[in-house]
């Protein structure tokens, strides 16, 4: 008898010990989640949603911009010396893939990837690293199918419609999605001599917009446009592009993908502007659910899906506080 309670009461130290260790140790974790643009409103909400993750399980969260590899290198090194465990990274540059791999290692990092997937040298996804991305091509086809139905509803001859492919092709992603857009507008009737690319040099509305505006000046002969590019800010310089050489929001269409700030503010305009929709992707899937995969690595040694596609909603200025309500992202 003596025996079991002390038996019963080493085992209750033991089991009290083990609450306080745990809770102790989801406070030692410390995770970074690392964005190539910090100044977007998607990455924003990104980080909002990885932040509700970790104030739910009670790890640090460290949210550093990397804009370039540089950078990037440096935010790596820097997490290995603060002590974190594991990282979630939008890279600046895919292509930096074999030398992202081998920084995380040589820190003792674990890492998941998110929206954008890193490429090894010979161009081809790195599959041994957890990725999340959007399922770019089927959302790149709403785009088009999207673009052909308003389009169709405004009586546009096709025939007389141009296409403004705002491209950033050096980022698979980007040309999963124009091409998705394509391929739609193509399957619709769409003349494939009418689709001009406008090549990028950034992701950001700026770039959209100079490279947009070449392609415009290059076809005083088109009536009406279309538009579409990899995120809401390719579509939205698209249409500032297209307001700067005169050409009213009646003979424009752009949509975009993203759904964040950027498409809202433009959605709450007064006066409807070239830019009809967006498909609204989820930044709570891709901040607050990759956060808590790396935590439940890091934590429970249970390793992410290798691969996970989210889905997107088509949103228009009439429906998008509705669709955001859907997904759960207001
Ligand atoms: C890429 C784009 C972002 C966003 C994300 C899901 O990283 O640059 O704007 O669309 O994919």
């Amino acid at each position: 008898m003596r025996f079991l309670k002390k038996a019963l009461c080493v085992s209750a130290l033991a089991a009290a010990s083990v609450v306080t260790m745990s809770a102790a140790y989801a406070e030692d974790i410390k995770i970074g989640f690392i964005v190539k643009q910090p100044e977007e409103p998607w990455f924003q909400d990104e980080w909002k949603f990885a932040q509700q993750a970790a104030d739910e399980k009670g790890f640090t969260l460290v949210k550093i911009g990397a804009e370039d590899g540089e950078k990037l290198i440096a935010a790596i090194d820097n997490l290995g010396a603060q002590g974190a465990q594991g990282f979630i990274v939008c890279t600046p540059d895919v292509k930096l893939g074999p030398g992202i791999v081998a920084k995380a290692e040589a820190n003792g990092l674990k890492m998941m990837t998110v929206d954008d997937r890193l490429v090894d040298a010979g161009g081809a996804a790195i599959e041994s690293v957890p990725h999340m991305g959007i399922s770019a091509t089927k959302i790149g086809e709403a785009v088009g199918q999207a673009l052909l139905d308003e389009a169709k509803a405004r009586g546009w001859d096709l025939a007389e419609v141009g296409a403004i492919r705002v491209s950033y092709d050096q980022l698979p992603t980007a040309v999963d999605r124009v091409e998705g857009a394509i391929s739609a507008l193509k399957a619709g009737g769409f003349p494939e001599a009418n689709i001009f690319d406008a090549p990028q040099a950034k992701t950001d509305t700026e770039a959209a917009l100079n490279a947009a505006t070449t392609v415009l000046n290059a076809h005083p002969e088109i009536k009406h446009w279309v538009a579409f590019g990899l995120n809401d800010e390719a579509a939205l310089g698209a249409v500032r592009a297209s307001e700067s050489v005169g050409i009213a929001a009646d003979s424009m269409i752009a949509v975009g993908i993203g759904g964040a700030e950027s498409a809202i503010n433009e959605f709450k305009k007064p006066d409807a502007t070239g830019f009809v929709g967006t498909i609204i992707i989820s930044p709570k899937r891709h901040g607050y659910e990759t956060a808590m995969n790396m935590f439940d690595w890091v934590a429970n040694d249970k390793a992410p899906e290798p691969l996970i596609l989210t889905a997107g909603a088509l949103a228009k200025r009439d429906t998008y506080e509705a669709v955001r309500k859907d997904l759960g992202i207001e």
